[in-house]
């Protein structure tokens, strides 16, 4: 997004990012759309800002109808269990089905559209750890652009630790699938891991520019970067670089980071498909393989017992047991690490100061040719590592 923007716009933009009131913040934007010369260059970042506008109108809406005591829907779901996974989908795919095959949760499916209108959790239990799968109400086209309760939708997959994508195999899942992914488009998220990752995390005045980059710049310095940052005004603030970034890509991370979320596509009513085969390869080439598709039916039960293996893989996590040095056996309960996790990132997850205070380590493994090994801090943990820490 190369914008070349006048050096009042980025100032102002600046003030945006700055400001905690919503409708001084939503002030502060339409000043800044002003300030943005219109031309084809700026075309993409002006409906972005837009959409942004859009979402805080919303917010700002839904703020005052709870102080009114008038209610609607509620839009956030808080998280339980080792992960939050959103179903999104067009009406009448079956994610109210899916629901209620797969976990607790009492929902209305029903043959009328636009059933679900707000998100209903229920807790899906897979071997020894629970998904919280959340129905998302449906998305349309233009979800991403504000229709229907759309921007909601989306903010809840943002929010979310993983999406399961669901089309319907007797109304044009392709279709449908594309729907779902250019909203997704649309609304900044991504379900493949994009080559660049940058966050940019504002501190108070005076704290400075910290920039560390693990990974690699295209095309560009360090100094160019800081450049870039400061003719922002992005002086005060944490920004990481992960994997491979231009300056463009940094840029946009000034607008709007981009968000990662990793996906996999279920295919319902197997059961009504014309030529189940031909679908899925089908569906399967339109993500060019990127993605796992998942036939299912929610009618005839067929591969609903392989849903909770896919979750657990697209969400690339492991177990680990936790044993007290002197017990026998470990806890039951494990904890849940992002995969390459080390024993220091357990230790950080377990206490802020068990760091500090740590010796050593013995795993237990079948990986390893003898168990327990004595390891440290950098041993690399797997999923069913069974762990018990020594500290001072
Ligand atoms: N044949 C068949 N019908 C199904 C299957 N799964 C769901 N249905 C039917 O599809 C219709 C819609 O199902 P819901 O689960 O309510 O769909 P939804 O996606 O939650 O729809 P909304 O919340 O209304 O947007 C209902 O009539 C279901 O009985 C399936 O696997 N096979
Ligand atoms: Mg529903």
């Amino acid at each position: 997004m190369p914008t070349n923007l006048p050096s009042e716009a980025k100032r102002k933009w600046n003030e945006v990012s700055m400001a905690r009131n919503p409708t001084e913040k939503l002030r502060l934007m339409r000043e800044f759309l002003s300030l943005v010369p219109k031309h084809k260059g700026t075309a993409k970042l002006c409906a972005q800002v837009k959409r942004q506008m859009a979402i805080l109108r919303r917010e700002i809406e839904e703020k005052k109808r709870r102080k009114t005591g008038r209610g609607g829907p509620k839009f956030f779901v808080e998280k339980e269990g080792a992960a939050q996974i959103v179903v999104l989908g067009p009406t009448k795919v079956g994610r109210s089905s899916l629901l209620t095959s797969l976990t607790n949760a009492k929902v209305e499916v029903s043959s009328y559209p636009f059933t679900t209108r707000e998100p209903v959790p229920g807790m899906m239990l897979y071997q020894d750890i629970q998904f919280q799968i959340v129905e998302a109400p449906a998305l349309i086209e233009g979800s991403a652009d504000g229709e229907g309760w759309g921007l909601q939708t989306l903010a809840l997959a943002r929010n979310a630790d993983g999406l399961i994508l669901m089309v319907d195999l007797s109304n044009e899942p392709r279709k449908q699938l594309e729907l779902i992914l250019n909203e997704l488009d649309k609304a900044r998220i991504v379900t493949q891991k994009p080559k660049a990752q940058i966050s940019i995390e504002r501190k108070h005045m005076g704290f400075g520019l910290r920039i560390i980059c693990i990974g690699k710049l295209v095309d560009c310095t360090l100094k160019d970067v800081e450049n870039l940052l400061k003719s922002y005004r992005v002086n005060d603030a944490i920004v990481k670089i992960q994997g491979e970034a231009s300056l463009d890509d940094i840029e946009d991370a000034i607008f709007e980071s981009t968000a990662y979320r990793p996906a996999i596509i279920i295919a319902n009513k197997a059961d009504l498909a014309v030529n189940l085969q031909k679908q899925i390869i089908e569906l399967q080439n339109f993500v060019k393989g990127k993605l796992n598709v998942i036939p299912i039916s929610c009618k005839t039960g067929l591969n609903l017992d392989k849903i909770g293996e896919e979750i657990f893989k697209m969400l690339d996590i492991i177990r680990v047991y936790t044993k007290e040095p002197g017990r026998k056996n470990p806890s039951p309960k494990p904890f849940i690490l992002k995969r390459d996790s080390t024993v220091l990132d357990l230790a950080r997850q377990i206490h802020s100061d068990f760091v500090e205070r740590f010796m050593f380590a013995r795993v237990w493994s079948k990986r390893l040719t003898f168990s327990p090994q004595k390891v440290g801090l950098n041993f690399k943990l797997e999923d069913g590592d069974i762990i018990e820490i020594h500290a001072r």
